[in-house]
């Protein structure tokens, strides 16, 4: 199998982390940010939107991270890390598309934001980090377990993709403002050497 994207895409790196918690290895390529050629036809006719991450597993092409995620997940089917039966990999989906659809696009705003420096419009900060506190501390600090991750001791996809947010949400702001059950989840799934190796790579 082969991914292409830049590394230091938190959409590669999420995917690249899946990966090592399935124990799958593919070869990556940079593509897209400085190094380009996702304008190129051959691109394009493996994902019309241009953007990264792309996995090439054969005649395979597939794009969207998350999307990718549940690919992956499907070849160590004995993993279940998409979820065991039709029913959990709906619970897992759901926390899935929880995280692109809602907490990914505020987060990307803060982090958007947060390259402007001096010129970043402080309300729009104030406004989305208020957004993404509540968030974090009415709908996942609920939701957590008290111990090991989202859906008991085994990782799955939800942690994964939950898990870059966090990620993201710690190195932009900070730990101070989230929910004790939520500030323990981060650090345990900061703690996965995956997470170490792919996701904590000195950038948010
Ligand atoms: N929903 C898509 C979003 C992909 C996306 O926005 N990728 C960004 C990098 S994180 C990108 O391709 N940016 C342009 C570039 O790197 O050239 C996914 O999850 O794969």
């Amino acid at each position: 199998m082969k991914l292409l994207g830049r590394s230091d895409s938190l959409n590669v790196r999420k995917v690249l982390w899946a990966m090592d918690e399935l124990g799958l290895e593919a070869s990556r390529e940079d593509y897209g940010g400085p190094f380009g050629k996702t304008d190129t036809l051959e691109y394009r006719q493996m994902n019309p939107t241009g953007l990264v991450p792309v996995l090439v597993d054969g005649d395979t092409k597939i794009w969207e991270s998350n999307t990718i995620i549940r690919y992956l997940a499907g070849r160590v089917p004995e993993k279940e890390f998409a979820g065991r039966d039709h029913s959990s990999a709906a619970k897992v989906s759901q926390w899935m598309d929880w995280q692109l659809g809602t907490l990914n696009p505020l987060l990307q705003t803060l982090f958007a934001q947060t390259r402007l420096g001096d010129k970043r419009d402080e309300r729009i900060v104030v406004d989305t980090t208020t957004n993404l506190n509540k968030l974090f501390k009415t709908v996942l600090a609920n939701a957590l377990p008290p111990k090991n991750f989202m859906f008991g001791s085994a990782m799955s996809a939800a942690d994964v993709c939950l898990g870059v947010m966090l990620h993201r949400h710690v190195s932009l702001l900070n730990a101070d403002s989230l929910d004790d059950r939520v500030r323990r989840y981060h650090e345990e799934l900061a703690g996965r050497g995956g997470f170490k190796r792919h996701v904590a790579i000195g950038k948010p």
